[in-house]
């Protein structure tokens, strides 16, 4: 025999909470405690489970609908002796038997450590066991104030941090991501700020209320928050005390707002939530955001954060080779220094996810090279090298063709454009590659511009450049030309748009009209970002720079 059962949203402690999800349509079959909604407050994410199994029949609450106690969800028809009258309705007008007795003290979240004012704080009645932790939102040293959160526990059901029971500094942190953790599990050793804290009770339930069956009464934890039950517990008959759904468990400022399920949902898909925009109101996280943000990283080619670089990542490239090299002869194994590994996979990204196209052109610099060595000459101290003029005729030609100093957002659907002239120059060391950034070339001169060149690749070989000395450039010159080549191809510098290589300048014979003429020649190669750029202009920016070379007057003006 199958009867027509109502569930209805039972105490959740908060009015008019939004439905961010509807987890069943009518048809389908439920477990008992399967999700029915999820209701999101504007700090706290809850499932409401099915009070019994059955088959929906119709659904009631939609998105965005507001839920309170007694709202009714879904129509389920139940089967069998679960059709059987229900021990106590499922709705909040549940006769009032049982008057709610109040509750005992959760069990103190704080104990005396072993030395002086160094107190233990531990998970308090958090309604479920091993509950794994997937935040730690402290650290060693912190100072803290009193209901700061310290760790967000996830179950299936429910997110929930748990608060600092008392202000302090955190001595040690006894938790990492993904211990599991129950009731009395040691979170870490704080110093009480001002004395040794009371184990205070916990407070009782703020109102004694009639709860639906299968969600049990418990009391708050400490620090007077409190938690909705991970999981219902079994039995349908009598209500314990339950002190009201708090919505003050709060979310850190920083942590992603998004549903439980949603959370799951980003880590199948291996997602770092945090990296996700949310979409919904208030900045939530709807699983349309994550299912965007995967596919936008599979279009960029992204690799998926977390995917072993081995796999291929999401561009489903081979696994790299694995050779066991000595079986071909003598070898020796160097590992990587911290520069060659941290540039490696700059590089390596950069080189997958712009599409590069490098633009070759030649500059006549032989009129350069005359005044070069004429400066050189009145300024034997300085070391005045043909860097610091193309320095200029980039500048020179950003200004030009603005579309050179832009960046792309990270969605790639915005260009932002830059008012400043910041050149980062591309240093060899034996450490490896580094790019410190010239800040605002454009109101130096080129004298200062090579006291400045020589200043920064002397700190870059003595590994004395900062992160703000190389943070910050709008395009990158990489200069081999102290050492050779005809032309080579450069790899932009994201998320610039554009670097030029330059090669080594030799004397060749250029046809002038009448005859060939002995010039000075330098290889200009100029890889850009094919998104952003496209060759025309690649191909006017190159020829307007080896224009500015060939004649350097035109850099005064
Ligand atoms: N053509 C011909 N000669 C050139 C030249 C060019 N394009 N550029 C520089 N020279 C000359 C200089 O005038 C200098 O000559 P003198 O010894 O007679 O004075 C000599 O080559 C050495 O110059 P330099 O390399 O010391 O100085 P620089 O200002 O040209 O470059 C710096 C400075 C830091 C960019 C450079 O030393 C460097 O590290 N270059 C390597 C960059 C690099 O590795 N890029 C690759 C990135 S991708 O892996």
């Amino acid at each position: 025999m199958a009867d027509l059962k109502e569930a209805r949203v039972p105490d959740i402690g908060s009015e008019n909470v939004p439905v961010i999800e509807v987890l069943v349509k009518p048809g389908d079959k439920v477990a008992k405690e399967q999700g029915l909604v999820t209701l999101e407050s504007d700090k706290a994410t809850m499932e409401v489970p099915a009070p019994f199994a059955g088959t929906v029949k119709e659904v009631k609450l939609k998105v965005g609908d507001e839920a309170s106690e007694g709202t009714l969800i879904a129509i389920i028809e139940v089967e069998g002796e679960a059709a059987a009258p229900a021990p106590a309705p499922a709705k909040a007008e549940a006769p009032a038997k049982s008057a709610p007795t109040p509750a005992p003290a959760a069990a103190p979240a704080v104990a005396p450590a072993a030395g002086g004012g160094v107190q233990e704080v531990r998970v308090p009645d958090i309604g479920s066991s091993d509950v794994p932790v997937i935040e730690i939102l402290v650290k060693v040293g912190d100072t803290i104030t009193k209901d700061q959160s310290l760790i967000t526990l996830e179950s299936d059901k429910a997110t929930m941090e748990v608060p600092a029971p008392f202000a302090g500094v955190v001595k040690e942190l006894k938790v990492k991501v993904g211990d599991e953790l129950s009731e009395g599990s040691l979170i870490a050793l704080v110093e009480a700020a001002g004395g040794v804290p009371a184990a205070a009770p916990a407070p009782a339930p703020a109102a004694a209320k009639v709860d639906v069956p299968k969600i049990e009464e418990r009391p708050a934890p400490q620090g007077g928050r409190s938690v909705l039950p991970g999981n219902a517990p079994e039995g349908d008959v009598a209500p314990a005390v339950r002190p009201p759904f708090d919505s003050k468990i709060v979310m850190p400022g920083d942590a992603p707002y998004a549903s439980p399920a949603i959370r799951a949902f980003a880590r199948e898909l291996g997602v770092d939530i945090r990296q996700v925009k949310g979409g919904g109101r208030g900045g939530r996280i709807m699983r349309e955001d994550v299912t965007g943000y995967v596919k936008h990283a599979l279009a960029s080619g992204a690799r998926p954060t977390g995917a072993p670089v081995a796999a291929g990542g999401g561009l489903n490239l081979l696994p790299w080779p694995k050779v066991d090299f000595s079986k071909f002869g003598e070898i020796e194994e160097k590992p990587l220094s911290r520069i060659q590994k941290i540039s490696g996979a700059n590089l390596a990204r950069n080189w997958a996810m712009i599409p590069h196209v490098t633009q070759h052109e030649d500059a006549d610099i032989t009129e350069l090279e005359a005044f070069r060595k004429k400066l050189g000459e009145e300024n034997k101290d300085l070391k005045i090298t043909p860097l610091v003029f193309q320095i200029k005729a980039v500048v020179a030609a950003l200004k030009k063709f603005p579309q050179f100093n832009a960046s792309l957002d990270e969605t790639a659907e915005k260009l932002i454009l830059k008012k400043y002239f910041h050149i980062g120059i591309a240093v060899d060391t034996p450490d490896g590659l580094v790019v410190p950034v010239i800040r605002d070339c454009d109101k130096k001169g080129l004298l200062d511009l090579a006291v400045e060149l020589g200043e920064i690749s002397k700190k870059a070989r003595d590994k004395k450049l900062g992160p703000n000395e190389m943070s910050g450039g709008c395009f990158s010159i990489s200069s081999l030309g102290g050492i050779g080549g005809t032309s080579f191809t450069p790899i932009v510098n994201a998320p610039e748009v554009a670097i030029l290589g330059v090669s080594k300048a030799a004397t060749k014979p250029v046809w002038n009209g009448k005859e060939f003429a002995p010039r000075l020649i330098l290889p200009l190669s100029l890889s850009y970002d094919h998104r952003v750029i496209d060759g025309a202009l690649a191909a006017r920016f190159a020829s307007y720079l080896a224009q500015q070379l060939g004649d350097i007057r035109r850099l005064l003006l």
